[in-house]
């Protein structure tokens, strides 16, 4: 095992510590509810040096656990207790290369932030059309590696849409180079398609060629309160019908949402407490300055019980921040036990309407917080604690009967138990539980074909005998 740390080590120069101090916040995620160790944290500099760094640790049997911006939410970037693996970050390799307008793509590596991307095209005139509030710190290898989703997906897709080309070190060390940004190519099988949402298990994303918009030149945000999710949904309807293709976003956040953001500073929006309420982006990319009239003409004829339109960039900006402020204003309020479910788009409302109460009866005092991406059929769909306990324990004990309760009745409505966060080490014993056999034993047979020392980001999305996460429980053993 030394003999192997130490050919990683040559591998990356300068590029690795193993001082636990550095090491600790690559060692538990976002949420805090997974912790791992690893013998060191390697920062290579270039494709070569990953793929120097994979043969390495091929030849010792060392596991790799590739690592972003850290931000994923459901502890895939996290090693597991033993101690042996290495953590591969991404974060020195944050190149990002110039727009190409003619094909609208870009090429940006693993490590770039996506807040970088968004201005290196925005400063282009053109605009990558995926966006989440941990843009910030978000890398695109981890973007990719979960086939992120976000708050344009209902117009552009997730991040499988909007990659063109992909180049990524395979367990073997090989370096896999399909980064040319083909729009057509049916040469055999697309293997890029197999690492996006692999979550690090089948190789290591080290550039991709992104698929690019049009800047908009018209913007209108807007925020409205509805009576339910079924009454949002006939607005997304009408807003497609009626004004056409320009509905960019489209989030809905239940009163308790806005008023658990309100604890943390941020005014409502609203003068009404509208038990759910939406936010509305609409884009052109023509200068349009009848939009937002038309906006108005249509909520005030639409069946919403009250409505602001944003009038400044600034205001804009005060509604994004109000939804974007739910998942770090949730984290501080407590533990709470969470979904990342999808249903079909007409199913979701219905799937609400029974499933919150029988979950809130079951589990009394219980709150139930469902928001997120109705236009995508996917909600946050998360349980909170009753009000003044202690939320910790109460997860500890309910979490997993809850999890099984609510992706149960995913599953029954043909549902996802992972939207958009992906399945992790968090989610890997529900995935086993729930997934059709048929595509696990495929997953099995791609990942032992792919990986077959099993080095890669082991434990995670399939799982293995000893490493069992049931929603919200986690318990990481050794091999
Ligand atoms: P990490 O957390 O570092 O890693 C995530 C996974 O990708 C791990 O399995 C890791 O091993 C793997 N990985 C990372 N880099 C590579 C690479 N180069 N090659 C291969 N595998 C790699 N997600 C959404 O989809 N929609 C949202 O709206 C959304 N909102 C969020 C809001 C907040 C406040 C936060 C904290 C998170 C949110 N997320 C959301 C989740 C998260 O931001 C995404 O999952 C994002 O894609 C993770 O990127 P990262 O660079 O932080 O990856
Ligand atoms: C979002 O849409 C993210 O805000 C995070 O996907 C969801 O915290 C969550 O549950
Ligand atoms: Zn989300």
């Amino acid at each position: 095992m030394t003999s192997a740390l130490d050919a990683i080590r040559a591998a990356v120069g300068d590029g690795w510590s193993a001082d636990p101090a550095v090491l600790a916040p690559h060692l538990v995620d976002w949420r805090g509810r997974v912790h791992g160790a690893a013998a060191m944290i390697v920062w290579p500099r270039s494709t070569a040096q990953v793929a120097a760094v994979v043969r390495a640790a091929a030849a010792g049997r060392v596991p790799l656990v590739p690592q972003g911006g850290n931000t994923g939410m459901v502890g895939g970037a996290t090693p597991d207790g033993t101690g042996t693996g290495v953590v591969v970050a991404l974060n020195r390799m944050d190149g990002i290369g110039a727009p190409d307008l003619a094909g609208l793509t870009l090429v940006a590596e693993a490590g770039a932030i996506l807040a970088n991307v968004h201005a290196a095209a925005a400063a282009a005139g053109a605009a990558f059309p995926l966006d989440l509030a941990a843009k910030g710190s978000a890398t695109i290898g981890g973007l990719v590696a979960t086939n992120a989703g976000g708050v344009q997906v209902l117009r552009h897709g997730t991040m499988r849409a909007r990659i063109a080309g992909l180049e990524a070190v395979l367990p073997s060390g090989a370096v896999l180079d399909q980064l040319s940004p083909l729009v057509k190519d049916t040469s055999g099988y697309d293997i890029k398609q197999l690492l996006i949402g692999s979550e690090g298990t089948l190789g290591i994303v080290t550039r991709v060629a992104l698929r690019l918009v049009a800047a908009a030149r018209t913007t209108v945000v807007a925020w409205a309160g509805v009576a339910s999710p079924v009454a949002a949904l006939a607005l997304l309807q009408r807003l497609r019908g009626d004004l056409g293709d320009v509905v960019e976003s489209f989030e809905l956040l239940p009163l308790a949402g806005v008023e658990l953001v309100a604890a943390h500073g941020l005014k409502p929006p609203l003068a009404t407490a509208a038990p759910w309420q939406v936010l509305i982006e609409l884009a052109s990319v023509r200068a349009d300055p009848g939009l937002a009239a038309a906006l108005a003409d249509l909520l005030a004829d639409a069946d919403v019980l009250d409505a602001v339109i944003a009038q400044s960039e600034a205001q804009a900006s005060e509604l994004w921040r109000i939804r974007e402020t739910l998942p770090e204003a949730e984290r501080r309020d407590g533990v709470a036990v969470k979904h990342d479910i999808a249903v079909p788009v007409v199913a979701l409302p219905a799937f609400v309407a029974a499933t919150t109460p029988a979950i809130e009866a079951a589990w009394p005092g219980s709150r139930v917080l469902g928001f997120g991406h109705l236009g995508d059929g996917n909600l946050h769909y998360n349980v909170r604690a009753p009000a003044g306990s202690d939320s910790a324990a109460w997860a500890a004990a309910n979490g997993a009967a809850i999890t099984t309760a609510i992706n149960d009745r995913v599953i029954a409505v043909g549902g996802s138990i992972a939207a958009e966060h992906g399945i992790g080490s968090v989610k890997a014993g529900e995935l086993a539980r729930v997934a059709d056999p048929v595509k696990l034993a495929a997953m099995r047979a791609i990942k032992a074909a792919l990986d077959p020392l099993g080095i890669m980001n082991p434990g995670k999305v399939i799982g293995r005998d000893g490493t069992i996460g049931n929603g919200n429980v986690v318990r990481q053993r050794g091999p």
